[in-house]
């Protein structure tokens, strides 16, 4: 049988990409494994939103039969289920995997093999928990919160919430490998002269972040697995006949509480970056701003059972967790405050990445304020399980988090691919997303007010629900088209954008004292760091420099940082 010798360009060509796929599967790199956690969780990002569409198609209009109301309950699961613990949670770890050692001025994480385990742990959960949409027994479709006894085998029986249950302890392991990495990373790693109050914002945030998940994650596991001993050995921890139903929102929240702010710390963290560098000023009140950090971090553990007003606890529990939550409104309002003395008389740029960052900035404080309603007790009697909550979802987690990354993504591809996105793009991708937002779900606070619940497949005609249902659905549509504008702009700026240099916002932080991207090794030169701008203090210095010698500057200058 004659074979067609390839030509010796597509035969190295397709060595070639073998090369890469072997390369990537056995690194132990942190910028790789980093670059990975994003190609993943972005996936997982369009996945969760593929799923938000179709949500949002059956209640386009009253009566649809588009989907059957079990696979409608499948849905909105997974769509909750994916977003939170396989887009955005793990999406930090990607950032953070990325962009941690390279902000210290350090070569890798502590255990880069712990790292490499945690991305691919993070793959197989993926593989598990979708698994059920492909096998006989369908996805979870016990709501994202998973509420025994719904979820214990009476009332569903098949193998999908074992999926759910088996991928969740997956992701919870994989989850507490990286914060594990990150805390010793950042405990042992710094660059000399870079102590905890000169280390850059984001950092602080993944330290919180990390420590966080160290902290609460443990209480989720345990919980998954005694639903799974109850589910397959017999057991009866959350059996309603012989234990308060309680017992499993009482765990769940204990941890799903503070996984908000493990979702949107480390968001804040970037706005704390950008901001700065694109109001071309100082961080206003860093040390404010660590403690506020901190502070959200340690209230978040103090507020739980505000899932739980509904429930029928004493009214000094209900007292209690209500002080506690209006309480997490001080260090929030701390950073804003700093936030906006940062911008104050800057000298402001709005780039793609700070259009974002003030992007989160006002849609965080509409689901800060939505929130706050429902923080109220007898408020939250009458909202709970409206739609008024998931307008606060989706205002805190994609109006929060979400904006986040994508002002991270702006602000930090030219230092991955060494390529500038397109401006042009970015400014009508995000007012596109800006809209489609705003579209999609402020209308949904109406609804709640009316009184629609969530987590219904359909609705009457004359509940005055169709205006308000059929706009959020065009909004969400609008959310997917920008979504498609920002990977055109990416692929694109792969070949074209322009070459971004060491420094192409003129920043403050050691990520862009290298090059982009950067060398296997991160830096020639271990820096010495002298404040919490290292890279402005270089700059300046080099600046001040070619000013007084009015030479130009000789490759060794190059070579000093922050002497
Ligand atoms: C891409 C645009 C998105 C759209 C159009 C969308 C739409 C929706 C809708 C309509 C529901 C309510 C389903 C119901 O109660 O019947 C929902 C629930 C939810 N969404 Fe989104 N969403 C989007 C993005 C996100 C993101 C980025 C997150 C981030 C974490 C998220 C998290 C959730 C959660 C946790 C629920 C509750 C699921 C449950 O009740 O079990 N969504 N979403
Ligand atoms: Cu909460």
């Amino acid at each position: 049988m004659a074979t067609t010798a390839l030509p010796i360009g597509r035969t190295r060509r397709r060595w070639h990409i073998f090369d890469v796929i072997q390369d990537y599967a056995t690194t132990v790199d942190h910028k790789k494994i980093g670059q990975m956690y994003l190609g993943l969780t972005f996936f997982f990002f369009l996945l969760g939103g593929l799923m938000a569409l179709l949500v949002r198609l059956e209640l386009a209009f009253p009566g649809s039969r588009l989907l059957s109301p079990d696979m409608y309950n499948q849905l909105f699961t997974m769509h909750g289920t994916t977003m939170i613990f396989l887009f955005i949670i793990p999406m930090w770890a990607g950032m953070g995997n990325y962009f941690i050692p390279l902000m210290i001025g350090a070569a890798d994480m502590a255990f880069p093999r712990i790292n490499a385990l945690s991305l691919w742990l993070l793959l197989t959960a993926g593989i598990v928990l979708e698994m059920g949409f492909v096998a006989g027994s369908g996805a979870a479709a016990g709501g994202w919160t998973g509420y025994t006894p719904l979820t214990e085998k009476t009332y569903s029986p098949t193998l999908s919430i074992d999926f759910w249950i088996i991928g969740l302890i997956l992701v919870g392991t994989s989850s507490l490998g990286g914060s594990v990495n990150f805390l010793v990373t950042l405990y042992r790693m710094r660059a000399p002269g870079m102590s905890w109050f000169r280390i850059p914002m984001f950092a602080w945030s993944i330290l919180t972040m990390s420590l966080m998940i160290l902290f609460a994650t443990p209480m989720i596991t345990g919980a998954l697995i005694m639903l799974l001993a109850d589910r397959n050995l017999g057991a009866h921890f959350f059996d309603p006949a012989l234990n308060d139903t309680r017992l499993w929102q009482n765990m769940f929240w204990f941890y799903s509480h503070p996984a908000v702010y493990i979702m949107i710390l480390p968001a804040f963290g970037i706005v704390s970056e950008i901001v700065p560098v694109f109001s071309g000023k100082p961080l206003f009140g860093y040390k404010a701003m660590a403690f506020a950090t901190v502070g959200i971090a340690l209230l978040g553990f103090t507020v739980w059972a505000h899932h739980m007003f509904a429930t029928g606890l004493t009214p000094v529990l209900q007292g209690f967790f209500m002080a506690a939550t209006m309480l997490i409104a001080l260090p929030t309002g701390v950073k804003f405050f700093n936030w906006i003395a940062t911008m104050w008389y800057g000298n402001l740029r709005f780039d793609t990445p700070m259009l974002y960052a003030v992007g989160l900035m006002t849609m965080f404080l509409i689901g800060g304020i939505n929130g706050v309603f429902l923080a109220l007790v007898p408020i939250d009697w009458q909202m709970t399980d409206t739609y008024w909550v998931v307008a606060h979802i989706h205002y805190v987690l994609f109006g929060g988090s979400v904006f986040g990354i994508f002002a991270g993504l702006y602000y930090w591809l030219p230092k991955i691919t060494g390529r500038m996105l397109s401006e042009r793009l970015g400014r009508v991708q995000f007012w596109v997303m800006m809209i489609g937002f705003n579209l999609t779900f402020f209308p949904q606070h109406m609804l709640g007010l009316l009184g629609m619940p969530r987590r219904i497949y359909t609705y009457r005609a004359d509940l005055g629900f169709n205006t308000y249902n059929l706009i959020s659905t065009i909004g969400s549509q609008m959310i997917a088209l920008s979504v498609l504008i920002f990977l055109i702009n990416f692929f694109i700026s792969l070949r074209n954008g322009a070459i971004a240099g060491d420094d192409p916002w003129r920043a403050n932080t050691l990520e862009w004292a290298t090059s982009s991207p950067p060398p296997p090794h991160n830096f020639d030169v271990v820096p010495l760091v002298t404040s919490e701008r290292p890279v402005r203090d270089r700059r300046i210095e080099r600046e001040g420099r070619r000013e007084a010698a009015k030479v130009k500057p000789s490759p060794a200058d190059k070579q000093t940082i922050g002497s």
